[in-house]
């Protein structure tokens, strides 16, 4: 077992001397096995120290066994991507692309990667899906202590199942692939050892419509002659519990799980070798007695199989399988980076509580599980563990806020010296473990807290001088890496975890900033786009299981937003393509049900401003906002699109919304119909008001008035600080960001908050913990601020009509208790990064801008005239250049 303890890191661009590119992809990923087009996109980076520079020209050239087969020949062309342009690739074969890139002044830089094709064509698949019959089993005693209540709903649980196959190769392994997946959760071996390192494969997708196969190189681990592959299957999102549903009406997906895999094993002659699951193979319960993303698992040591999936194992009693027959309808290849751990926490503090009692503090809020070491145990020795984000006043796990999630694991010793448990087929959100039973005393080298998330990578870096400002940027960061498990969810730890909307399209900005997030995203949306309804309304949350309500404001319009923030953020056009239907198909919903422009008709559930704190921001003034949000970028898509008549369509619609809005909801002092803050700020971040100097004051005199205190909920907490220092207002977003009274992000933080909670009272001095029924500790959506830490803070952002940061606005906002600042962002073409500091009255700003970008620099000094440049006079505030270094110093 190899543990993880670099945690999740930012790869810096190479040092170079002359314009070089880097960080060579394939479909947005690096060197992707299996991938699922015909026509893939490839992307590079590119980094330089040589002011201006710019790649002029580019050739791509796509290799197949050595061989040629496409040349893009030298294009005349800035940009960093290309789509194979030659004769569709063939399926199942691995490929190695150079790329070459030319400077302005001629000079020429080369560097390759590569990339496979997966099962390119339905027809290629032989695999049988194979399932154990639950139904002639005894019945299921649930393993040691599940209890009730819950065992009622446990005597629909499907206990895991090992599968294998022995077969022959008759000669040399050239390169081996497996390409699998399951309806639940699965984990290959071969040879006795595990493939791979994808954790809660195949991930979550609308399985009806569509289930991600995932592809492995399995090459090193199979040779000429006997040989094993393995699997073991569990339930997962497919037929265990999912959000708050009882098993009884749940199993989202089906009922017993189904395990589908198919082993290529290419030889050096050039012929081939397929293994698939089929009725060959065969099957037994083993060491895993109970499995449940929500529930936790169980382990027996006792029930160990031992080498199971290697040559030479006995596997006298394996049951014949369920060979159900094939079915690839749903199959595609996975396009997205799958879950794994990222990082290895090490136990900060174990408190003894009496008994075999322990409580154990990871120090951080995290979704993923234990690895736990046992030394002595006894045979039959039962260890439990329960899994809290809190504690209570009297030290014990806080775990009312899990609601009917157990998130309780359990291991039975087989009495060996040394033992190891950690659990496959679950994941909790936790700080804190409870372990119980455990023989003699526990130390902290006993615990590994092991954090899951998917492996989106990493792209921003955020830091200050203020110890609370950074605390803030982890929890936003922990929040994320915490919710980004296979989709983007709301929570990690309760009986809920499901993708909703809203808080998707609130965080997006903020997560794309931390994390390269588009296939992650893009992935999702098509899973938006097939739950949306035959009307046209999206449901809540996506994957569509459980809550019966779609087409409510802010949440339904995830269907225009997502998709038009990813292409603002990553400039691939083909995000707005696939999803123009759905953008369309969504508002055109909306003006059905509202010919007189007024979302009041069809707002489902409509949580309004969702926990907003003691006002009440009108439903109709948020809803026609968004309203008229979402037609604006179904009309921006439909320009990028090039549907000239769509665009102006929509273009003309929004004017009539925001006239609408202005005669519904503005009065003649420039008073918004509710008076909120959210209610100013939705109308000023989308720009519904001809005349902004009105709302910007009626929203700083009801911060004032409140003596700078923020009433905001999910909808209006994004765009608090960015729409305050838009009109000049920093100050008070400063204020805003250090204040540490309840409600404020710093009050949380005041209370020892390693992520960010749901609810701005999810703890409080006077009433300690907030409503259980809905009181997470980890949940995203107010931590949107960071994308403000980013784009006002560090300075980072773009023009309004640039994508992918190819025109950048660099205009770090001074203030607070902050003395300097920094941030960095890789952009699709490059690493962007700034710096300000201030030290004895000079204000010193550092700017990376990378190749092909431009930049417009603000730099943040009262004194224009004091303005220097690598020590040169400037004697201007705002300059435009190109790439490049540059080091600016004026008066503080
Ligand atoms: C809660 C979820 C989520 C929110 C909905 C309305 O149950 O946790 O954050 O979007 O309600």
């Amino acid at each position: 077992m190899v543990l993880v303890t670099s945690g999740w890191l930012l790869t810096d661009p190479p040092t170079v001397e002359a314009l070089t590119p880097y960080d060579l992809r394939c479909e947005h990923r690096a060197d992707p096995l299996g991938i699922g087009t015909a026509r893939p996109r490839l992307s590079w980076r590119l980094a330089s120290p040589v002011r201006g520079d710019r790649q002029d020209a580019f050739r791509v050239r796509l290799l197949r066994d050595g061989v040629q087969v496409w040349d893009s020949g030298w294009r005349t062309d800035d940009r960093t991507y290309v789509d194979h342009g030659g004769a569709p690739l063939t399926s199942q074969t691995d490929y190695v692309w150079t790329l070459e890139v030319r400077d302005a002044a001629g000079d020429q830089s080369e560097t390759s990667a590569t990339f496979a094709t997966g099962l390119l064509n339905k027809e290629e698949w032989e695999a049988h899906w194979l399932e154990h019959d639950y139904d002639t089993d005894p019945k299921f005693e649930p393993p040691v202590d599940r209890a009730e209540p819950r065992s009622v709903r446990q005597a629909t649980i499907a206990p895991p199942r090992y599968y294998r196959r022995s077969f022959e190769l008759k000669q040399p392994v050239a390169r081996a692939r497996v390409y699998a997946t399951a309806h639940g959760l699965y984990q290959l071996s071969a040879n006795g050892q595990r493939v791979g390192a994808d954790e809660l494969t195949p991930g979550w997708t609308d399985y009806r419509e569509r289930l991600a196969y995932q592809t492995y190189d399995v090459t090193h681990l199979l040779r000429e002659g006997k040989n094993v592959i393995g699997a073991v299957l569990g339930e997962g999102w497919w037929s265990g519990y999912v959000g708050w549903d009882t098993r009884s009406h749940a199993h989202h997906y089906g009922k017993k799980p189904q395990l589908l895999a198919q082993l290529v094993v290419d030889h050096p002659d050039g012929s081939r070798t397929v293994v698939a699951t089929d009725g060959s193979w065969v099957e037994r319960p083993g060491p895993i007695r109970f499995a449940d993303l929500l529930m936790g698992e169980s382990y027996d040591a006792r029930l160990e199989l031992g080498d199971w999936s290697s040559p030479g194992y006995d596997a006298t009693g394996w049951a014949p399988v369920g060979d159900m027959g094939a079915d690839p309808s749903t199959l595609i290849a996975a396009t997205t980076e799958p879950v794994r751990v990222t990082e290895d926490l090490p136990a900060t503090e174990v408190t003894a509580r009496g008994n075999g009692r322990f409580i154990v503090d990871l120090g951080q809020n995290i979704a993923g599980r234990v690895r736990l070491r046992i030394r002595g145990a006894q045979a039959g020795d039962r260890i439990r563990l329960r899994h809290g984000e809190m504690l209570e006043s009297d030290g014990e796990l806080y775990t009312a806020n899990l609601r009917t999630a157990d998130a309780t694991d359990y291991f039975v010793s087989a009495g060996a010296a040394e033992e190891y448990f950690e659990p496959i087929f679950t994941v909790h959100g936790f700080r804190y473990v409870e372990i119980d039973g455990y023989p003699g005393e526990l130390t902290t080298e006993d615990v590994t807290g092991r954090a899951l998330h998917s492996d989106t990578p990493v792209a921003g870096r955020f830091e200050c001088s203020d110890a609370g400002v950074n605390q803030l940027l982890s929890n936003i960061r922990w929040g994320q890496r915490g919710n980004f498990v296979s989709v983007p969810t709301d929570c990690p730890q309760r009986d809920e975890r499901l993708g909703w909307t809203a808080d998707a399209q609130i965080f997006l900005p903020t997560a794309a900033y931390q994390a390269d997030v588009l296939t992650f995203f893009d992935n999702w949306l098509a899973d938006l786009a097939t739950a949306q309804t035959d009307e046209g309304a999206i449901p809540d949350v996506i994957p569509h299981v459980i809550t019966g309500r779609h087409g409510t404001p802010a949440w339904a319009d995830a269907a225009t937003i997502v998709p038009w923030t990813l292409y603002r953020m990553y400039g691939d056009d083909r995000v707005l393509r696939k999803a123009w239907p759905s953008m369309r198909r969504w508002v055109d919903y909306v003006h059905r049900a509202n010919p007189d422009l007024i979302w009041r008709n069809r707002t489902s559930g409509h949580y309004g401003d969702w926990l907003q704190v003691g006002v009440s921001t009108d439903r109709d003034v948020l809803a026609t906002a968004y309203f008229a949000r979402s037609v604006e970028f179904t009309a921006a898509a439909a320009r990028v699109l090039g549907l000239e008549d769509e665009a102006a369509t929509y273009g003309e619609l929004w004017e009539r919304i925001a006239q609408a809005f202005r005669k519904e909801f503005v009065d003649a002092e420039g008073k918004i119909r509710g008076e909120t803050q959210t209610g100013y700020l939705l109308p000023l971040a989308f720009g519904l008001l001809p005349e902004e100097d009105a709302a910007v004051k009626h929203l700083v005199a009801d911060l004032e008035q409140r003596d700078r205190s923020l009433t905001t909920g999910f909808a209006g907490v994004a765009l608090l600080c960015p729409i305050l220092t838009k009109y000049g207002h920093a100050d008070l977003a400063y204020d805003l960001l250090h204040d540490d009274r309840n409600p404020s992000w710093g009050y949380s933080i005041k209370h020892g908050a390693t992520t960010i909670w749901e609810r701005w009272d999810g703890w409080t001095e006077e009433n300690g913990f907030g409503p259980v029924a809905m009181n997470s500790f980890n949940h995203y959506s107010l931590g949107s601020v960071g994308e403000w830490l980013y784009a006002d803070v560090a300075g980072i952002s773009q023009s309004p009509e640039s994508v992918s940061f190819r025109d950048l606005v660099i205009r770090p906002r001074r203030g607070g208790r902050l003395t300097w600042a920094q941030g960095s962002y890789d952009t699709p073409t490059g690493r962007v990064s700034t710096r300000w500091e201030i030290t004895d009255g000079v204000l010193r700003l550092d700017v990376v801008v990378p190749p092909g970008a431009t930049a417009t620099i603000h730099v943040p000094t009262p004194d224009p005239d004091s303005v220097r440049e690598s020590g040169q006079p400037l004697g201007q505030q705002v300059c435009r250049v190109g790439a490049g270094t540059y080091s600016f110093t004026a008066k503080a």
